[in-house]
């Protein structure tokens, strides 16, 4: 067997340090982690190729745990590679095919978030204030595309403690030219008040239509709740959860103490310890419409946005390159 290649091993390890951040392009890097181990894989038949590909995708689905665009890109690429290599013994046929399958799926995922942009672009009105949440590219399409039909609006960003994404949402909109106002997290109900709609990205969706994104998204949810406001969730279709038709919970990554508070100062505390969940969810009383490249759906659409994709998905669906594992290991 090929071992995983470095440069696969090394976007894992981005994904894992949050270098490489923001559910979407987790999955595209996450994907071109098996366009690489295809491609550098010194297999001769077409089982030994998807073993090498298997490796890879189990080196680098376990690296964010929460985010379902990961396991969900992985699996676009091994099912429909799996289908390629049953066709051929050829290996540098399959190679082909891995990058074909590969880059649809960049292109698809790239599409998806131009298409979400137009779509959300016309929740916009002259004059509103908007509230966004952390740094989805997806949110921040919608609000770039809005700003290049020429709608007149403003932003509130939320630093979104521990690791301040919205200094990266709000370096986004400075160089698109769109106003906004960085806010601490604790600024957010009260300002609340002052805004019309918030628009948000997603990690992954549930089949009941519940979100999950970054930790602080439920309290921004029950602000706009409260203020009357209409909230906005920005997905590509990728994003939903196949798992949960199954009554599967999505799982709640925690990182480190160390993005709270210095280990040394931790290390000096007797009683005290840390928690840094960095998801939270909201459930869909709190959601006004998940708008998807196909269209904005009501939360309680997501089934069929699953089933559409999925059809009524089986375990054997979940993790298919871990039939790959070989006999030995
Ligand atoms: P896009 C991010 O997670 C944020 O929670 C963001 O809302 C979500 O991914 C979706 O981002 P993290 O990787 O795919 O920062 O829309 O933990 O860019």
């Amino acid at each position: 067997m090929t071992p995983v290649p470095a440069k696969t091993l090394q976007i894992a390890e981005e994904i894992r340090s949050m270098r490489t951040r923001g559910a979407g392009r987790i999955a595209c890097a996450a994907v071109q982690g098996l366009m690489i181990a295809a491609e550098e894989s010194r297999a001769s038949t077409p089982e030994q190729l998807l073993e090498d590909v298997a490796q890879a995708a189990r080196a680098l689905h376990n690296t964010r745990p929460s985010a379902v665009s990961l396991p969900n890109g992985l699996r676009y690429f091994f099912t429909r590679l799996e289908a390629k290599a049953k066709e051929t013994t050829d290996t540098a046929t399959i190679r082909q095919h891995a990058r074909d399958i590969g880059q649809g799926f960049i292109t698809m995922s790239n599409n998806a978030v131009k298409a979400i942009g137009q779509i959300g672009s016309r929740f916009i009105d002259d004059g509103d204030v908007i509230f966004t949440y952390c740094n989805s590219a997806t949110a921040v399409e919608i609000l770039i595309t809005a700003h290049q039909m020429g709608k007149q609006f403003s932003v509130y960003v939320p630093e979104t403690r521990p690791k301040y994404q919205g200094h990266i949402s709000a370096t986004w909109l400075d160089d698109a030219g769109i106003a906004c106002c960085l806010i601490t997290d604790n600024a957010i109900r009260y300002l609340m008040g002052h805004a019309d709609k918030v628009f948000v990205g997603a990690d992954a969706i549930a089949a009941n239509g519940a979100v999950l994104n970054k930790i602080g998204t439920s309290m921004v949810a029950l602000a706009a709740n409260e203020a009357r406001l209409d909230f906005f969730v920005a997905a590509e279709s990728y994003k939903f959860s196949p798992l949960t038709m199954l009554g599967e919970l999505i799982q709640i990554e925690e990182r480190e103490a160390s993005e709270v508070v210095p280990t040394d100062q931790l290390a000096s505390w007797k009683h005290v310890t840390v928690r840094n969940p960095a998801f939270d969810l909201t459930p869909p009383e709190y959601i006004d419409a998940i708008i998807t490249e196909q269209g904005q759906i009501p939360p309680q659409g997501a089934i069929s946005i699953l089933y559409e994709q999925y059809g009524w998905f089986t375990s054997e669906l979940a993790l298919p390159w871990e039939s790959h594992v070989p006999a030995s290991s």
